[in-house]
């Protein structure tokens, strides 16, 4: 099996581009489904120690079944596949430009939530156009043991995210521990409230806000909180969607308005929408991805942790 690493706003992207397991063919999310139930091992040893770590996200490159798309996608970290990824599809576009498939311009990638399209310019940097977004709830209460009562919007920007102002720990690097405690406790809170996306989804995102430490550089900075309870060292690209289609839902932000969204590491992705109808917007997110590494993994049957160790 060959992969490619790279990183986007310091967040790990993996891409298996040769020698994947046999997933057939039709849409992605059938593949990304079968991957799930029948070599869920794959996942774990590509994102799991020894190979990988918490924050590693996994990315499995197909054919695309919808027609016009360059390649199908889908994603996976230390836990579990994931419904969306902007910073991986970043991390996607650096390393098809990295292998000489692609060049500057607009290519359509297939994932197990529609089409997104992503432009590479010629500076390298990526702008996706994401599947539409939404703000389904806005300051929705949940009683959190330790915490007491936090407040927050739930949203959906290709996965389910709560997303709290003014609540919780500063948001600030030097608070990463108790940012990671808080937010954990919010989500086991809002699962015992039966609190859920609109389609009954998991809320498996938590995104804490807070002002930016520069503001010539960034409009807020965030902390996202990730399935496998590892911390997105990007502003998480999915993330900084819900946050538009929050903003936009509140008429803080205009049609394509510049919202600049840094990370808990102070890495920035640019995000601006189009409205759609129905109150959804089509969030656009601007990032950049470095090639840092490809590998080629073997497999020793007398390894006892050559699929990983589980998280
Ligand atoms: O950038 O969308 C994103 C993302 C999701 C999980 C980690 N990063």
């Amino acid at each position: 099996m060959k992969v490619i690493d790279s990183h986007t706003g310091g967040e790990p992207t993996r891409i298996i581009v040769e020698g994947g397991p046999d997933l057939g063919s039709g849409p992605i999310a059938d593949r990304a489904r079968r991957f799930r139930e029948e070599h869920d091992h794959i996942r774990s040893a590509v994102c799991n120690e020894p190979r990988g770590h918490d924050a590693m996200v996994g990315g499995m490159l197909c054919e695309a079944h919808e027609p016009g798309c360059e390649c199908g996608i889908f994603y996976f970290n230390n836990v579990t596949t994931l419904h969306m990824c902007i910073h991986g599809t970043i991390g996607l576009i650096a390393t098809l430009a990295h292998m000489g498939r692609i060049g500057p311009g607009r290519h359509g990638i297939d994932t197990p939530v529609g089409v997104v399209h992503a432009d590479l310019d010629e500076t390298g940097k990526v702008t996706v156009a994401n599947v539409p977004s939404y703000r389904y709830r806005a300051g929705v209460p949940v009683e959190v043991p330790g915490w007491g009562e936090v407040k927050g919007d739930i949203a959906w920007g290709g996965n389910w995210f709560f997303l709290i102002e003014g609540f919780g720990p500063d948001v600030e690097v030097a608070n990463l521990h108790r940012l990671t405690d808080f937010s954990r406790a919010v989500r086991r809170a809002l699962a015992a409230g039966g609190i859920t996306g609109e389609d009954g989804g998991e809320i498996d995102h938590v995104e804490v806000f807070g002002p930016p430490g520069n503001p010539a550089e960034a409009d807020g900075r965030n902390f996202v909180l990730c399935p496998g309870d590892a911390y997105d060292r990007s502003p998480c690209g999915t993330g900084t969607s819900a946050k538009l289609a929050c903003l936009a839902a509140a008429n803080k932000l205009a049609p394509g308005e510049i919202w600049r969204q840094a990370s808990i590491l102070d890495t920035v992705f640019e995000g601006s929408y189009e409205a759609l109808d129905g109150g959804r917007i089509l969030p656009r997110v601007s990032g950049r991805a470095w090639v840092t590494g490809q590998s080629i993994y073997h497999f020793q049957p007398d390894d006892p942790f050559q699929y990983g160790i589980p998280t």
